[in-house]
Parts: C-alpha cells; sequence; structure tokens
C-alpha cells in the first residue's frame, strides 16, 4: 500500500521551556524523510511550515501556565492545515513540541467527523500529557493535549474541539511518568493506560493488537502521536524530558510494522525532537527509521505474519 504522504511541518516550542524543539522539521528535512519515504514507493509533497498569525493576548486563571496565547495561535492554525491535509492524503506533522497535537489532533477529528468515521489516538509516550491548564503545575502546555482531545473542560480560551475522543477510542502506550492530578483524572475518565508495568508483563503485541481489532472493527480511522519520550533516551537522547525505561529499538520498530501491516493509520505526529539534544543526528534519523517501518519498510515480505 504506498500512500500519498504530506509532510506539514510544525515548528512549537511554547508547549515547554526547553529551547530547540522549532528547529524539529528542519531537523527531519536533513535527515531524509521525504526521500527515504520516497524509496518505499510513497509520494511525498512537503508543504512547509506552518507559520500561525500573531497571538491575541491570553491570560490564563493559572498563574503556572505560561505561553497560552502562542499555544491558541498554534492550535488554529494548525487544525486548519490538518484538516485540509487529511483530505489529500496521509498527513505527517513534524514537530515542534506535543502542544502542537491539540491543533493537529483537532484537524483530524475535524475530516473524521466529516468522512462519518470514528477517530481512534494512539499515544505513544512516557507521559500521559492529561492535565488541563487549570492543572498543569510546570504551566508546559505540551503536558495538556490528551485532556483537550478526550474534550475535558478547562480549555475555555480554546477553540472547542470539533468532536471529543471518547475514552475507549484512545490508547496512552508505553506510559512511565504521570502527576498525581492526572492520575485523578484519568481515573475520573474511565482511562486506564497501557503502561510500562503492563507492557513488561504482557509484552507489546498483545496490548497493541487489542487496540488494532477496535480500530478495525469500528471502521475507524487512527491518529498515531509518536513523542520522541516514548522511545528510552539511550537509543534516543534529543528530548528535553527524558524518561528512563522506555521502548527499545525493536520494541519501537516493531510498534511501527504492527501498525502498517494492520494499514489502519491515517495520520501521524512526530513530537518533541529537539535537534540541539541531538547526538550527531541519530535520533533525528531513528524517527525517520521508524516513520519508515510504520509506512512499510520491512526485511522481508511475509504474507502470514501472525500479527
Ligand atoms: N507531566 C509533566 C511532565 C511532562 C508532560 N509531558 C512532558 N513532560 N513531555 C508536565 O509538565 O505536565
Ligand atoms: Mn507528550
Ligand atoms: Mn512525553
Amino acid at each position: 500500500m504506498s500512500q500519498n504522504c504530506i509532510l506539514v511541518g510544525a515548528p512549537v516550542d511554547s508547549g515547554q521551556s526547553n529551547p530547540g524543539c522549532l528547529m524539529g522539521p528542519a531537523s527531519y528535512r536533513v535527515a531524509g524523510l521525504a526521500s527515504t519515504l520516497e524509496e518505499l514507493g510513497c509520494s511525498v509533497s512537503d508543504r512547509g511550515d506552518v507559520v500561525p498569525r500573531r497571538p491575541e493576548a491570553a491570560i490564563s486563571a493559572n498563574p503556572a501556565v505560561h505561553s497560552l496565547a502562542e499555544a491558541i495561535a498554534w492550535t488554529q492554525a494548525l487544525s486548519k492545515a490538518a484538516q485540509e491535509a487529511a483530505s489529500a492524503g496521509f498527513p505527517i506533522f513534524l514537530g515542534g513540541d506535543h502542544s502542537l497535537a491539540l491543533g493537529t489532533v483537532a484537524g483530524v477529528a475535524a475530516h473524521a467527523k466529516q468522512q462519518q468515521r470514528p477517530l481512534f489516538v494512539l499515544w505513544l509516550d512516557a507521559h500521559s500529557d492529561f492535565h488541563t491548564p487549570m492543572t498543569t503545575r510546570s504551566g508546559n502546555l505540551h503536558g495538556t493535549p490528551m485532556a483537550y482531545i478526550a474534550g475535558l473542560g478547562d480549555f475555555d480560551a480554546f477553540p472547542p474541539f470539533p468532536d471529543p475522543v471518547p475514552v475507549e477510542r484512545i490508547c496512552l502506550f508505553g506510559i512511565r511518568s504521570v502527576d498525581p492530578d492526572e492520575r485523578k483524572a484519568l481515573h475520573a475518565h474511565g482511562l486506564t493506560p497501557v503502561d510500562m508495568r503492563e507492557l513488561d508483563e504482557r509484552g507489546f503485541v498483545a496490548p497493541l493488537r487489542g487496540f488494532l481489532e477496535q480500530v478495525r472493527a469500528a471502521n475507524g480511522l487512527l491518529h498515531v502521536s509518536l513523542d520522541v519520550d516514548f522511545l528510552d533516551p539511550s537509543i534516543a537522547p534529543a528530548v528535553g524530558t527524558t524518561v528512563p525505561g522506555g521502548a527499545t529499538f525493536r520494541e519501537g520498530h516493531l510498534v511501527m510494522e504492527m501498525l502498517h501491516e494492520s494499514g489502519l493509520v491515517s495520520s501521524l505526529d512526530l513530537v518533541e525532537l529537539n535537534p540541539f539534544l541531538d547526538e550527531r543526528g541519530r535520533t533525528a534519523r531513528l524517527m525517520v527509521d521508524l516513520t519508515a517501518s510504520l509506512m512499510g519498510r520491512k526485511v522481508f515480505d511475509r504474507a502470514n505474519r501472525s500479527i
């Protein structure tokens, strides 16, 4: 299955406090994302970087929150760009910190609604990103997109989320860092992450397969949001918030290969790459290679894989 890939640069770094994520889109381009996808038989069009409008003043009732106005401006611009890209092909959003998903997932949700298909979200991350602007203590809005997508309150200053994704259609996968307020909210909304403890016990295949079966049964669209810190920092150092105990090289590729074989993925975020923290481009290259596995790169073509 070859895809019409649409690259959309989202050089967002206002969602956290470590400068450098805004170089992410350039780093993916330098690492050869477009030519790698073309070698797999995909057609690729690069729409360049999204430019948000000048932010209007916006101040949160939570004094810890910073860059609220910037986040709203990015959300509006990316939502529009994402909806357009989703209706034209397979969008790959090049981040940028994870606050970009406030916009990209809003855009693909609007597209799914138009298509009358249920949207599912697979969140590959060390963190649950389930804060609201009222509960975050760090004030970093990259810790909030999952709550926005699920339709939680406290996002009044943002455009209303087009079609909130019910928790049954959300899979938080690889989680190993959750703040107390997030844990409370996850519990209150009945959302149980597939955390590292579960992955250690059951392996990566069974929980992922279970979620993919749900997507298939509902004829859903699947958005995948890949945070660099899903991976272990020893293989992916270029991220501001490293958390030990992440997915290995092999587990990362296995997840991507299973996603490819499912044929269900319809859009992808690549987030939190901070090239300033990279070692000779290795994290950028790994993210490109994982994207290649998601788009069909494999060692052998076997029709009857058991997954
Ligand atoms: N939960 C913490 C840490 C964090 C969330 N997402 C990332 N870090 N990357 C917070 O600041 O909200
Ligand atoms: Mn994240
Ligand atoms: Mn994270």
